[in-house]
């Protein structure tokens, strides 16, 4: 019963170490070499090559290797089995980290002292909002979504957040579908997009929801961060907003296409903070872990978690 790694885009060495180590029972087998198809009954995935889990007649279950799943679903030949995704404290808590330090280093003005600091200026703010006066939006109250919204209340912000369907979060205002929409939009000053990628969300965060964001808060003007996924985003749209004065700042973990482009403008535009999609990464010891639980979980006939549901697409 082998374990077929199945990664593109990162290093799959200390994956496949960490799961030789925490398997030692299994054999663990990778793409680039050959390997007994019939005997691979898993497989963990980042980004897998379009019909590389075809023709494996064994398979009984597909890891993700993230939280999110539109890299597996993106395979137009993947296999009718259960897809796996990462649910996970470590992961998790890295994703709120990135949530609160770019909407505390939104609100105390951060990016603007790194600027001043490069000219050698001593310039004090008279006036200083509180995290009070900020509102927070998040698009997407899931796993990640409702723990930074969690640690942005303890740090005081005002939150919100908005999902598909109606969720009770308590000392949240909720918002949900369609058309709570521009209720959601109007009242945020720091959109924090955490959506999955699916067919109803590409493409979301372009002009219409750009203009709809409140442009009355404390910040002058409002701002986004998107950690979810790249296809959210229209950058272009994005780009227009800064440049009509519609949008202040951009943090952006994910873009249109992965690595971005050395020619974007986004790197080299003063209202775009960029990291590389790693907001929140899977640490392999972790996400090994939880992985070979699964698979314990599976051979001892218990369900396994975190099962994705096909048809929502997340
Ligand atoms: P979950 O599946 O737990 O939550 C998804 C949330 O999005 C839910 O609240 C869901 O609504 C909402 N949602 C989905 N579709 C829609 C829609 N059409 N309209 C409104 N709301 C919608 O996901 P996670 O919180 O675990 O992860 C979110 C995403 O974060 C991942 O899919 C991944 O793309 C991204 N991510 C990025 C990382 C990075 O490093 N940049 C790291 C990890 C994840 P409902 O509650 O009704 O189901
Ligand atoms: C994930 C990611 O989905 O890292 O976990 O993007």
């Amino acid at each position: 019963m082998s374990l077929l790694v199945a990664i593109t885009g990162w290093d799959p060495a200390p994956w496949v170490e960490r799961f030789r180590r925490l398997l030692p029972d299994r054999e663990i087998v990778t793409l680039g070499e050959p390997f007994d198809r019939r005997a691979v009954h898993y497989a963990a995935s980042w980004k897998h090559p379009p019909g590389a889990l075809a023709g494996l007649p064994h398979l009984e279950a597909v890891f993700s290797l993230g939280a999110g799943v539109d890299h597996v679903f993106a395979d137009p030949r993947l296999p009718d089995v259960p897809i796996l995704r990462v649910v996970d404290a470590d992961l998790t808590n890295r994703m709120s980290e990135y949530v609160v330090l770019h909407c505390l280093g939104l609100l105390r003005g951060r990016r603007r002292y790194l600027d001043q600091q490069a000219e050698r200026l001593w310039l004090d703010d008279k006036k200083q909002p509180a995290a009070a006066d900020l509102r927070v939006g998040i698009m997407g109250l899931g796993v990640l979504g409702r723990d930074a919204a969690a640690k942005l209340r303890v740090m005081g912000f005002d939150v919100a957040g908005w999902s598909r369907s109606r969720r009770d979060v308590p000392g949240l205002r909720c918002f949900a579908g369609e058309a709570e929409l521009p209720a959601f939009l109007a009242r945020t000053d720091v959109l924090v997009v955490l959506l999955p990628l699916t067919p109803d969300t590409r493409g979301i965060v372009a002009r219409p929801l750009l203009e709809g964001l409140a442009r009355d808060g404390v910040l002058g003007g409002p701002c986004i961060v998107n950690a979810g996924r790249g296809g959210l985003q229209v950058e272009s749209d994005i780009l227009a907003a800064l440049d009509a004065g519609h949008l202040k700042h951009a943090v952006l973990d994910v873009f249109e296409t992965e690595p971005l482009p050395k020619e974007s403008p986004l790197w080299t535009h003063p209202g775009v903070t960029v990291t590389p999609h790693n907001a929140a990464m899977s640490d392999p010891d972790a996400i090994g872990r939880l992985v070979a639980d699964q698979i314990r979980r599976i051979e001892a006939g218990e369900e396994p978690r975190f099962v994705v549901d096909r048809a929502r697409g997340y």
